[in-house]
């Protein structure tokens, strides 16, 4: 891949909640109400007016993406998208890539220049990491390439190993 595309995205550590970039996106579900997961730490750290804001937008199909304002996390903006239930299907795959465009698409809508991803369906919805990362990696890239208002994608990850997952792919890139 070429040195400036890999610039503009990192793998990092961590717990989303506590970036300080302009959207974080939430794996959330249908509902848009909340759960466990990465969802439920989002919404414990934006606090209660996440919930409220979310209570307006009606759901979210799977594959699509809606924004809402950040609240008490340091990002100004939650992109939530609702991932695909791995069920070992092709329309998985098609799923999860259009829950990156989607996101990525919003983002540029509303000028955020720095975005960070958590592994979508890669917990309790049971998609296999690797090939969650590629089509993460993959489809930012292509996006990033189009749309030069997006500085910085970051893809943090919550485990060690699916870290050095997504480190060995970008690094073979
Ligand atoms: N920061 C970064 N990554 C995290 C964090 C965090 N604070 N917490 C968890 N992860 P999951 P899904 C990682 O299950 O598979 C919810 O109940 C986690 O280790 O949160 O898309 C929703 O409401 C995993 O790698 O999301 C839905 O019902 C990744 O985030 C359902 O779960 C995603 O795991 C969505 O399932």
């Amino acid at each position: 891949m070429n040195k400036k595309l890999c610039d503009r995205m990192e793998v990092m550590q961590g717990d989303i909640t506590k970036l300080d970039v302009d959207a974080i996106v939430n794996a959330a579900n249908n509902s848009l109400l909340g759960g466990g997961g990465v969802d439920g730490a989002i919404h414990r750290a934006a606090g209660p007016e996440l919930l409220a804001e979310c209570r307006t937008i009606g759901g979210c199909p799977t594959g699509e993406a809606r924004i809402t304002k950040g609240y008490r996390l340091p990002a100004q903006y939650i992109i939530h998208t609702v991932g695909p239930v791995c069920s070992g299907k092709p329309r998985d795959s098609k799923l999860l890539t259009l829950c990156y465009q989607n996101s990525l698409q919003l983002a540029v809508e509303n000028n955020v220049s720095t975005i960070a991803f958590p592994a979508v369906s890669c917990g309790v919805y049971g998609y296999p990491i690797k090939d969650a990362c590629k089509i993460a990696v993959d489809t930012a890239a292509a996006f990033l390439k189009e749309n030069l208002s997006v500085k910085k994608v970051i893809f943090i990850q919550f485990s060690s190993e699916n870290y050095d997952v997504y480190m060995d792919y970008l690094n073979s890139l």
